[in-house]
């Protein structure tokens, strides 16, 4: 099989001419492969070569406290909305609850392993903000800051670079029977603990990214009560909790500038990943509209510090009461942008007052496990590019990137997830043509290095690289982590 001999690592990455690499190859030829036609059968390999991504561009991986900690009772930590909302009747998959979920809490240098395995460079984790203050506020406890030192020294002790996310949905109980992000205050307190937490940690980790998914939190958590705290709001109580959240990441991001100047300050955004359907002038310009104004509430107001005149417009009486000085807030300028993309938004110029619509996306529309998980590949590309002509934004991440598979062991125990393989390697081939075109985005961190809680879907939804089996709490690397790691050693698609 002459593709073995190709796929070696050490001829992959050299920088090849086709002629030198046909001068190779006839030679290869001489000392063994067996059939002919020769440079047909190598041309993939060769390909590779193009596909490379740059020098530097960091590999990572990510996950969230809840998802994988486990030990919710343990070391002072208070409760938060999800240890709540799990455990009421009807609420997730099986009853599913994050009681012990990765068992990360005691299992993170086993995961850090994992990670040193696959050769990433970069790790995504999240505080859990009841371990800092187990009631919002007050008196921090010291046993929850020592488990996030104790694992950001785990992986700097590894190589890998910490990227620490200070909210991925874990509001302390305390503040949401306060009114939780219906109320004003519970932003002041957002950035009260996000100054603590970077106060902590700056002597080591130099990446911080102030919320995950403001939309899916506020939209799921306080719209249609799928996700905690379960309350469905009107739709002027839900613009005011959208704009109390936004609020809370400026006022956080003006908080972490003022204890550690030094280190970069993000979000990771779950944009809506506005895509133009044909790649022809008209549509691109309808998907740039349409990705400012679907992002209204969320990244579009934290770009420019102002809400869209159509959004105000179209809430009318429901729109959110806000301040100049919170706008201001809200735009504080970031060092980098992170993007959340799982799919891609399918766009259309229109006559109408918006210029644009979003083309809904017909029953056999391919998708993951998950109904909503479809396979737009093509957004990998998209949205960095529009997210930079819109805001001319200097750096960016993909935070979030993955697929969830009917993932089944066979009977060695192997997952031979070749359907992740696809999704990955398709999005990737997408993101590395941004890249390739001086689009900046700097890394990318695939969702997600583990199985884990995935939240109302209990554990019925599996999105790791590495598998878990939640009754013994085993660890195997699954195909498409083999596949991750391959990318990663020729950093590119493969
Ligand atoms: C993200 N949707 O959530 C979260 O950041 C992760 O915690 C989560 O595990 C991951 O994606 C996979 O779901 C989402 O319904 C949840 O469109 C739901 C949606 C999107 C993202």
């Amino acid at each position: 099989m002459p593709f073995t001999l190709f796929s070696k690592r050490s001829f992959l990455t050299l920088p090849i001419s086709r002629r030198s690499f046909a001068r190779l190859a006839a030679s290869v030829a001489v000392i063994g492969t067996p059939t002919a036609p020769f440079a047909e059968q190598t041309a993939p390999a060769l390909r590779v070569d193009d596909r490379r991504f740059p020098e530097g561009f960091l590999w990572g991986s990510a996950t969230a406290s809840y998802q994988v900690e486990g030990a919710v009772t343990e070391d002072g930590r208070g409760f938060s909305i999800w240890d709540t909302f799990s455990h009421r009747p009807g609420k997730t998959y099986n009853g599913d609850t994050g009681d012990v979920a990765d068992d990360s809490y005691h299992r993170y240098k086993e995961d850090v392993a994992v990670m040193r395995a696959i050769g990433l460079k970069a790790c995504r984790f999240s505080v859990a903000w009841p371990r800092i203050f187990p009631q919002g506020t007050g008196a921090p406890n010291q046993k929850g800051i020592d488990y996030y030192q104790r694992l950001v020294d785990e992986l700097l002790r590894n190589g890998i670079q910490p990227f620490c996310t200070l909210y991925h949905w874990d509001l302390p109980q305390a503040l949401e029977d306060k009114g939780g992000w219906q109320s004003r205050d519970t932003a002041e307190h957002f950035s009260h603990y996000a100054g603590f937490v970077t106060s902590k940690l700056s002597d080591r980790v130099k990446n911080f990214m102030t919320m995950n998914e403001i939309r899916s939190f506020t939209e799921l958590g306080y719209g249609s009560g799928i996700h905690a705290p379960g309350l469905q709001l009107a739709a002027g109580q839900l613009a005011q909790v959208k704009h109390h959240a936004v609020l809370g990441h400026g006022l956080a991001v003006q908080a972490i500038r003022a204890v550690a100047p030094g280190v970069r300050v993000g979000l990771a955004d779950n944009v809506e990943a506005c895509t133009p359907a044909i790649e022809a002038p008209s549509y691109i310009a309808a998907a740039q509209l349409a990705m400012r104004e679907e992002n209204a509430s969320y990244l579009t107001v934290m770009m420019e510090g102002r809400y869209t005149d159509l959004y105000l417009k179209r809430l009318g009486k429901d729109a959110p009461r806000f301040t100049a000085a919170e706008l201001k807030a809200i735009g504080s300028p970031l060092d980098f942008v992170g993007l959340n993309i799982y799919t891609a938004t399918y766009i259309h110029p229109s006559s109408n007052e918006a210029g644009y619509e979003r083309i809904p996306n017909p029953n056999s529309f391919p998708h993951f496990m998950s109904p909503w998980l479809t396979v737009g590949p093509e957004a990998l590309y998209w949205s960095p590019r529009l997210v930079q002509q819109l805001w001319n934004v200097k750096e960016m991440y993909i935070t979030e990137n993955g697929a969830d598979s009917d993932d089944k062991p066979n009977h060695e125990g192997q997952v031979l997830d070749t359907d992740r393989i696809m999704y990955l390697r398709n999005y990737l081939g997408h993101l590395q043509r941004a890249v390739a075109e001086g689009i900046p985005v700097r890394g990318y961190f695939c969702w997600s290095l583990l199985d884990n809680y995935e939240w109302a879907d209990g554990y019925e939804k599996r999105f790791g690289i590495t598998y878990v089996d939640f009754k013994t709490q085993k660890r195997t690397l699954k195909l498409s982590g083999e596949f991750y790691k391959e990318v990663i050693a020729r950093n590119a698609v493969v």
